[in-house]
């Protein structure tokens, strides 16, 4: 895995010492801190432990089965997930004498007030309490004990949640003259995060479902592509990343490379949580250049706060290092002036020499119906400050409860949106008025009826624009999840957002086309065919009065399913999605199969169905599906290479 570590100026060894310390404590003023619990001792000493969560002794990383679990100091934490979330316990502490000012501590874990909780107890009250943040990363929180001074109390730490985050992870509980004062340390957060991915590569490498020619990351999870981006002479591609496991948290910026969009160079970890600014995540944005040409991501930064928007500014022309923006945040949930709910994934695009941005959202606390793009436009040539311009897109559909990723473009004469609605992705081509900030659709559709969503787009060089979208639907617990669709080349033809897979993919074909045919009834029991789990198809299905005729993909030898391509009636069906064509008698077909991946363009990329389906690993088998004599089916295929 090429992680292209190297380029970061922190070697490696800097993990074994510097994993825990991504928060610097500032130096006590007056008096000495007094250390409470540091958690280093083989047991937990004179605290006394209830149930079996917290175990018999302090923890020195992640039990079995818990996510990485980091930012704890030195060696040891205390952590309830001994047995898992079911388990529960508490850890109570001796009697101590409030000295100091405040109490600080780092904690991790869930966030269930009361039951995931540290308490601090005076006369058997509970006087303080805090939770984790649904997070494994111990973070500080610090309280003002002032009033109690003189006072004595007990600590107590409750693990009684037994669901999701149903535990808690504490370290380092200090009496203290002042607030701990935390940094926000972007080299041990992206080693922590990279070192934690590779990892886990070598097990999501070994999966025989995993594609092999799609884009993913080297281990994990990915969700949606971010910051799609053509710049010198690179196609960039950022995505957002969980590098602390394979399901969805801790969002971070993935970043990687390609000259040609089809094999790509995975880059460092491109943005990463800033805790110490009250950031929890960074959620979906763009990247785009200002007036003097340098290229600026713009992201939503989530905390435990409104949304807001930051920047991020690139320190090499390569894009490999991002720092944030010192004047974030942008834009803030609030910047609309009126009441907006999910005010996220910004978008900038350019129209008639001005910049204009569009945010995701909904107008009424996602009660439905007021699904709405927001439109912003720049007032700076940095593209720092905003100007809001009203509502430019209700979603005409009242069962829409909220808009995400907006992305809104000009593109052969017309403009388009595209909006992730928490169902299939849809398009809109219309115009567009930049001075009353409205757009006027005259034609809609749906993007891609599968595991699609929350796609990106980018222009290149060659003026094309090309998308990339998050194949979602796999399995969970294979310490992988997600990849890329295909790029994509979009066009707008007769008021219709046309995709096409981009021309480069002609690259991997590893053979000359093997051609097939099917004619009758009879061809479906004819001996199958095999075709590599890697393959190209471009298929005609010509039914000629006949009611269905289609292929099945990564059939068994003994008849496993696979995935069914069926055109009946004016219909496709792939495996179990069914694309209405408005189209009868013959259909043509391409077809990209990927192992657990199929990504199918209809009628010239007219309509596009991605799906992931399930097979046994060997399982190779094409047969064809023929109700008539009269229908024919006619293809060739390639065995595709992989890039990984
Ligand atoms: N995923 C991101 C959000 C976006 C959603 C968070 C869409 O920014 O709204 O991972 O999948």
């Amino acid at each position: 895995m090429n992680l292209a570590m190297a380029r970061l100026p922190i070697p490696l060894v800097v993990l074994a010492t510097g994993f825990a310390m991504s928060f610097a404590v500032a130096a006590a003023e007056s008096r000495p801190d007094i250390v409470l619990a540091d958690f280093e001792g083989p047991d937990y000493g004179d605290w006394r432990v209830t149930g079996e969560a917290f175990g018999n002794g302090p923890a020195g990383g992640s039990l079995p089965d818990q996510m990485p679990v980091a930012g704890f100091q030195g060696k040891g934490f205390a952590n309830s997930y001994h047995g898992g979330d079911s388990t529960t316990g508490t850890l109570t502490s001796p009697a101590f004498t409030i000295e100091r000012q405040r109490l600080n501590f780092l904690i991790g874990g869930g966030r269930h007030p009361g039951t995931t909780a540290i308490n601090l107890l005076i006369d058997g009250n509970t006087v303080r309490t805090a939770t984790g943040s649904n997070s494994e990363f111990l973070r500080w929180q610090s309280w003002d004990v002032s009033e109690f001074a003189g006072r004595v109390g007990k600590l107590e730490l409750v693990d009684q949640a037994t669901g999701g985050w149903g535990h808690l992870n504490v370290d380092h509980i200090v009496q203290s003259d002042s607030p701990p004062k935390v940094v926000d340390d972007r080299e041990a957060a992206l080693l922590r995060a990279m070192s934690s991915v590779q990892n886990a590569a070598e097990r999501a490498a070994r999966d025989p479902d995993r594609p092999r020619y799609h884009f993913r990351p080297p281990a994990n999870w990915m969700n949606d592509p971010n910051g799609t981006f053509w710049f010198n002479g690179w196609y960039h591609l950022f995505y957002q990343h969980n590098p602390y496991g394979d399901s969805w948290e801790h969002m971070h910026w993935g970043h990687a490379r390609s000259r040609d969009l089809v094999r790509w160079e995975h880059l460092p970890i491109a943005l990463w949580p800033s805790y110490a600014l009250g950031e929890n995540h960074c959620f979906s944005g763009c990247l785009t250049r200002n007036d003097r040409g340098e290229p600026l991501i713009f992201y939503t930064s989530i905390g435990d706060r409104e949304p807001h928007c930051w920047v991020a500014l690139p320190e090499d022309p390569d894009l490999i290092r991002w720092r944030k923006f010192t004047g974030n945040p942008v834009l803030t949930e609030s910047s609309t002036g009126s009441p907006y709910y999910d005010f996220r994934d910004p978008f900038i695009f350019r129209h008639a020499g001005r910049a204009f941005m569009v945010h995701g959202g909904n107008l009424n606390g996602a009660k439905g119906g007021q699904a709405v793009v927001s439109l912003f436009e720049a007032e700076n040539p940095d593209l720092t400050r905003w100007r809001y311009r009203g509502i430019l897109f209700r979603h005409p559909d009242p069962t829409v409860t909220n808009i995400e990723c907006p992305l809104f473009f000009p593109l052969d004469g017309k403009f388009v949106l595209i909006t992730s609605p928490h169902r299939s992705c849809d398009w809109f081509v219309g115009s567009f008025d930049p001075d009353q900030g409205t757009f006027a659709a005259t034609g809609q559709g749906l993007v891609d009826r599968g595991h699609f969503y929350a796609p990106n787009v980018l222009f290149d060089n060659r003026g094309r624009c090309v998308m990339f979208g998050w194949v979602n639907g796999f399995k969970p617990g294979k310490g992988w999840n997600g990849c890329m669709t295909l790029p994509r080349v979009l066009t707008v033809e007769n008021g219709r957002l046309v995709q096409r897979p981009a021309p480069e993919l002609e690259s991997l074909r590893q053979n000359e086309a093997v051609a097939f045919r099917f004619t009758g009834r009879e061809a479906a029991n004819a001996a199958p065919l095999t075709i590599s789990l890697m393959a190209e198809l471009e298929i005609s299905l010509i039914r000629d009065g006949a009611t269905r005729a289609g292929l099945w993909l990564r059939r068994g030898e003994s008849g496993q399913p696979g995935a069914r391509l069926e055109f009946r009636g004016k219909e496709l069906q792939v495996a179990d999605v069914t694309v209405p064509l408005g189209i009868d008698d013959s259909l043509k077909l391409r077809v990209f199969l990927d192992h657990s991946v199929v990504e199918v363009f209809a009628a010239d990329g007219s309509f596009c169905v991605t799906r992931v389906i399930e097979a046994a690993p060997g399982d190779d088998r094409m047969e064809a599906i023929l109700s008539a004599d009269t229908a024919t089916i006619v293809g060739r295929n390639w065995r595709l290479q992989g890039i990984w």
